[in-house]
């Protein structure tokens, strides 16, 4: 597919129309959140509701908007039966006869948009197992091996919606004249190696041994293995991914003393980047197993993920010695 088609053709071509029109309907949608962002400051919808959500977190205005957002457009595409967001506790029916689910991280990394840092919605899309009418916990429950489609768009410098349907990752650009997302980076491929390490270092004297030890690695000047890594962290798990997808890298957020299985959602966070890194050519572990492999067992859980470039995954892995 050439560079500058644009994603309505993109999808159509696939072959798959009911999908086609589901992520069409989820790119509408996600096209509303990035107009929202960016007046975010002159409405004043920046800020938190003053409620919190499942996770226990400070909602933010912005986060509720994008989720009632997708909802909408969702709903209205007919081919979604089943929603799940980090935002709400429970799953949704939309379209009792649609055929696929989709589980949401609205807006990413939210408590960044007031300092315009790059945020992000993520989604994956299985298709339900409950043949049709009201969907049910098992329709979402199930491992990142089903997964669909996956992607993500990241709300920065440019919008991009990065989106792969189990056959390579493609990025479009949104046109800002327009409006329109074209194609701008065909079949994404991560490097095999980088330079860059990702993690919240402020938790290092939480994190177990083995983790410092693979830390003091990445720092330990190599000129062979061009050692010591940068470290580059922005606290928005959208941002760190599509730097280190294009650039190569390892992102890590581990389990550690003060949170045991790691503190991002399987569901909406973890799986769909695992199975966007590994469409790339990388691979995302929790430390021991591939993220693709993991049977969920509550929609809100949490793992620990090392994911990006495959040898610096191996590297930490051996580290690890699960
Ligand atoms: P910490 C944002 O809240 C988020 O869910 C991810 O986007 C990000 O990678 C992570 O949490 C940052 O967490 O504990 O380093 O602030």
């Amino acid at each position: 597919m050439k560079k500058g088609t644009k994603l309505p053709e993109f999808l159509t071509n696939s072959g798959n129309l009911e999908l086609a029109k589901l992520l069409i309907s989820l790119a509408e949608g996600c096209k509303q959140i990035g107009r929202f962002v960016n007046n975010a400051a002159i409405t004043g919808i920046t800020g938190s509701t003053g409620t919190t959500n499942v996770q226990g977190e400070a909602v933010q205005k912005l986060d509720e908007l994008s989720n009632n957002i997708l909802m909408d457009y969702l709903r209205a595409s007919e081919t979604c039966a089943g929603y799940l967001s980090e935002e709400t506790e429970g799953i949704f029916t939309l379209n009792p006869q649609g055929k696929y689910t989709v589980a949401v991280d609205p807006l990413d990394g939210s408590s960044n948009i007031d300092v315009v840092a790059p945020i992000g919605t993520i989604f994956s899309i299985n298709e339900r197992i409950s043949g049709h009418g009201e969907v049910n916990e098992k329709d979402f429950l199930q491992t990142g091996r089903a997964t669909k489609a996956a992607g993500y768009v990241v709300y920065g410098s440019s919008t991009i919606l990065v989106l792969t349907l189990g056959q390579g990752v493609f990025g479009f650009t949104l046109g800002t004249d327009d409006l329109e997302f074209y194609l701008s980076h065909p079949d994404i491929k991560t490097p095999a190696h980088g330079k860059i390490y990702s993690i919240n270092q402020g938790n290092g004297v939480k994190f177990d041994e083995p983790v410092k030890n693979f830390l003091t690695y990445c720092t330990t000047i190599d000129n062979e293995t061009s050692r010591p890594y940068s470290l580059r962290y922005i606290g928005s798990m959208v941002g760190d991914l599509h730097r280190n997808l294009l650039k190569g890298g390892i992102f890590i957020y581990p389990a550690n003393k003060g949170t045991t299985k790691g503190k991002l959602r399987l569901l909406y966070e973890c799986i769909p980047m695992s199975f966007i890194i590994e469409q790339a050519g990388g691979q995302a572990t929790d430390g021991c197993q591939h993220i693709l492999d993991i049977k969920p067992e509550e929609l809100h859980e949490r793992s620990a993920i090392y994911i990006g470039s495959r040898d610096m995954v191996n590297k930490a892995m051996e580290f690890l010695k699960c």
